[in-house]
């Protein structure tokens, strides 16, 4: 099935970390823990449209347990019966219960592992090819010259549309930037001192994969994230219901004007914006529409839902993107900053999308759960093991 044999041309494109993603794409504080100290969040439908009505947190001073929240286990339809190919088909899942971040994982906390680790993320290093499939013959390849560097994938914004290279294609608003990374969302020049609370972003899956080992976590299933993002509304095209903007409300962080060309920022943000900037979903979960792009742990294949299992479906047991078969490639979900109703329309709950697993952008960040159950003894994060050898005489 796989296919190997495309031109060199759109390996060294490729691997050099371009990711798929953008084929397609185009105001409130962080919670504090004390925000979510009640012992169930309740969804606010009638009992009758809620599928799954109550999420319970619990509060510790484990650091693992802040700001997550665990969801009991149940069913739901994944998938969509007419949208994008890869949506299809509409299929049940049933899944057991699981604690899940209630946000991103912002910079903060991303500072924490860098600081206790040591960690240097993917964008921070020369680019090595890693996500090429095993039968792709590396010794043909050369990454461009002006991409051999450390560096990561940021969005320009074009002045008018004849800046539009219809041959370049989504290429024309994307740009590889040298000294991009985490630290640095736009490029050498900047910086994160203020945005300490916004989705760490510029993270690769391998990245993600890090932090959710040394968190003591793991990565959602899409499954699992798809579960989540849904609170219970089954069918709907959004976290909150079957409209967009209801009342002319925007209730999550896209891209609003002509896409790519002008952002108005209607919504209250150019690119990233705080965690908790908008309304949760009904079980307490903040931008699981918009904002940034977030990993899952599955690998992706279009046509997976054919054959999914029923029971915590785990993803395909190997990565298949036929557009673009050399890479090895993990889903996304949730839509970014960058999504717009003209061109990715990412946003909505089932509106998959797929990634180079070790490329990073400006606009892909990721959250974390932990697969236990509500009364397990749950895993000590790396945060928390560091803080006990401190307290140690
Ligand atoms: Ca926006």
């Amino acid at each position: 099935m796989k296919n190997a044999a495309l031109p060199a041309a759109v390996f060294l494109f490729a691997a050099v970390a371009f990711i798929a993603a953008m084929a397609y794409e185009g105001a409130g504080p962080l919670p504090s823990d004390s925000s979510f100290a009640s012992s169930d969040i309740v969804g606010t439908r009638t009992e009758e449209e809620v599928t799954l009505q109550s999420a319970k947190v619990r509060t510790s001073s484990n650091p693992t347990y802040r700001q997550m929240i665990y969801l009991p286990g149940g069913r739901f339809t994944m998938g969509a019966l007419d949208s994008q190919p890869d949506e299809f088909p509409p299929h049940e899942v049933e899944l057991d219960g699981f604690w899940i971040d209630i946000h991103e994982v912002t910079n903060r906390q991303f500072a924490e592992f860098v600081n206790a680790t040591g960690y240097v993320t993917t964008a921070e290093r020369p680019p090595e090819l890693r996500s090429l499939q095993p039968e792709v013959d590396r010794e043909a390849l050369k990454i461009l010259p002006e991409m051999n560097t450390p560096g990561s994938i940021c969005s320009y914004q074009p002045q008018s549309r004849e800046e539009l290279d219809p041959e370049k294609g989504a290429y024309s608003w994307w740009r590889y930037v040298a000294g991009a990374d985490w630290k640095h969302p736009e490029g050498p020049n900047s910086s994160i001192d203020t945005q300490m609370d916004h989705p760490v972003v510029h993270v690769s899956w391998l990245d993600a994969m890090a932090y959710c080992e040394w968190a003591g976590k793991d990565l959602p299933t899409e499954a699992q994230w798809e579960y989540a993002a849904r609170g219970g509304r089954d069918g709907q095209a959004y976290p909150w219901g079957a409209a967009r903007n209801p009342d002319g409300k925007w209730l999550h962080n896209i891209w609003q004007g002509e896409f790519p060309i002008t952002n108005t920022g209607a919504d209250g943000f150019l690119h990233t914006s705080p965690a908790g900037s908008f309304p949760a979903n009904d079980f307490g979960l903040f931008d699981v529409s918009g904002n940034v792009w977030e990993w899952c742990k599955d690998y992706y294949q279009p046509e997976y839902y054919s054959e999914s299992p029923r029971t915590n479906p785990p993803g395909p047991s190997s990565s298949f993107d036929p557009m673009d078969p050399a890479v090895i490639k993990r889903v996304q979900r949730g839509g970014s900053f960058m999504c717009s109703e003209q061109y990715c329309i990412g946003y909505r709950t089932t509106a998959r999308m797929k990634g180079e697993e070790d490329t990073g952008a400006f606009h892909t960040g990721f959250r974390c759960v932990i697969n236990a159950g509500f009364e397990d003894d749950l895993p000590t994060s790396g945060s928390a093991k560091a803080k006990m050898s401190k307290e140690q005489p």
